[in-house]
């Protein structure tokens, strides 16, 4: 387990003369699309602490993409997942079974919105687990077509990349894509255009007379949306528009599946960021938090619907690994342990506070969103217009990395700062971070 004092020290360059000498290794090795953010290489992670080759020490406001929220070498992690390494890495769960598989299901059950039986099947990456539950939706309702949003993120597989709303880079030249796949409009309030009040019922009946029109209801397997969605920049949909969409669902007897990949497990305050507006979805997918940094993903749901694949028509080799099953039921143990939910709307209110104060101040902030600790700002060249500011978020990001602070972009047009500390950050380091984000936002 690490244990690394939680203080920020920048002792090279960012990267450093080690971390440059090992991107020459790897732009010779490694496939020139896949990217880092920031190319310092890691030598132990604690909490709130990313510590590089060359012996700096970066506060992690990113964890990962939301995957490290109970800390990269979290205890009950590393316990668990020590102890199953000793027993047996592997047996494949479609061969022989072993207890954590099934213990997982049954957290699972238990935390997920809804008093209804439920299902799980355990899989290896978050597009993998959307997949399924399109798999899963088809066979339960015999129908074809899925619905997603604008502004939506499902993956990188070729199922998954048709669900994604953006080109660059997630689709770009890797067609062609699946059929049968319909994307309609999200309440997306800061770029509304009759206003955020407005933003909820005017999308929802907007999309749903796309898909009543262009697709009909009854040609719908499933309809597919993330709570609050994050790479197409932490977009909240406005009141009103996740409810509509639910009821519109369950109406016509459509699956709706929740994708709490980004949001699930503490990261908004909630086990699930559904449970803000009442949300009881049929399907829901998750990963990233769930195994404290372990490869593992969920589809959980309404047992009838989870039964409808035939016996054998769910799998793969990997899934549920019985180690990254031993690291979720450790990262579990720690967010209740540690109340991690009401860590995150600390960190809410520390970061809101500050974040509000500063778009006083700046005012290429246009708009500052977000739950628990999922919190990004927009970036605008002028308020009135909202016209996107990809360069300052560019900019901004390089400064703060060069400080020592990890932070990530995202946002359909790449102006989006987001905020994604681990749970367990201290407060020093989260309003270090947040000094270090104002210092760059006045040198811009
Ligand atoms: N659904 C809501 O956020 C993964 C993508 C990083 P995988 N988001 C991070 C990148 O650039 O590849 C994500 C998500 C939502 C699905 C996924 C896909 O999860 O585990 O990356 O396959």
């Amino acid at each position: 387990m690490s244990d690394i004092p939680q203080e920020r020290r920048v002792v090279t360059a960012i990267p450093g003369p080690k971390s440059q000498e090992l991107q020459q290794r790897r732009l010779a090795a490694v496939a020139a699309g896949v990217g880092s953010t920031l190319p310092v290489f890691t030598a132990r992670v604690d909490r709130g602490i990313i510590e590089d080759v060359d012996g700096n020490r970066l506060i992690d406001f990113g964890s990962g993409i939301a995957v490290t929220s109970v800390g990269a070498s979290a205890e009950a992690v590393v316990r668990r997942a020590s102890a199953q390494l000793q027993d047996f890495t592997h047996t494949c769960f479609m061969v022989t079974p072993y207890e954590g598989y099934v213990e997982v299901a049954e957290a699972l059950a238990e935390l997920t919105p809804g008093d209804h039986a439920k299902k799980s099947a355990l899989f290896n990456s978050g597009a993998e687990a959307v997949e399924n539950a399109v798999k899963i939706a088809r066979a339960y309702t015999k129908r074809q077509a899925v619905v997603v949003f604008d502004h939506g993120y499902h993956g990188r597989t070729n199922l998954t990349m048709a669900l994604t709303s953006k080109n660059m880079p997630y689709k770009h030249g890797f067609g062609p894509f699946a059929p049968e796949v319909y994307r309609v409009p999200v309440a997306y309030g800061y770029r509304w255009l009759t206003g955020e009040e407005n933003a909820g019922a005017e999308a929802s009946a907007q999309a749903i007379d796309q898909i009543t029109k262009q697709i009909g209801a009854e040609n719908v397997a499933a309809i597919i949306i993330e709570p609050v969605l994050g790479e197409g920049g932490f977009i909240e949909p406005a009141k009103g528009f996740l409810p509509a969409i639910r009821q519109f669902a369950a109406d016509n007897g459509i699956v709706f599946v929740a994708d709490e990949i980004q949001s699930g497990f503490c990261r908004t305050g909630q086990w699930f960021a559904c449970e803000d507006e009442g949300i009881v979805p049929d399907l829901i997918t998750t990963a990233k938090g769930i195994a404290g940094g372990l490869p593992l993903a969920a589809v959980t749901g309404k047992a009838e619907i989870m039964d409808a694949a035939h016996a054998g028509g769910l799998g793969g080799t990997y899934g549920g690994n019985p180690v990254a099953c031993a690291g979720a039921l450790g990262a579990i143990e720690t967010m209740k342990e540690l109340d991690l939910n009401a860590k995150a709307k600390e960190i809410e209110s520390t970061m809101k506070a500050r974040l509000t104060a500063m778009q006083e101040k700046f005012s290429v902030i246009g708009d500052v969103r977000g739950r628990g600790a999922m919190i990004a700002i927009e970036l605008v060249k002028n308020p009135a217009t909202k016209e996107p500011d990809a360069a300052s978020t560019a900019a901004i990001a390089k400064a703060c990395h060069a400080e020592g602070l990890l932070v990530l972009t995202c946002g359909t047009y790449g102006n989006v700062l987001r905020f994604l500390p681990p749970l367990v950050i201290g407060q020093d380091l989260l309003n270090e971070g947040l000094d270090i984000i104002e210092n760059a936002l006045a040198a811009l």
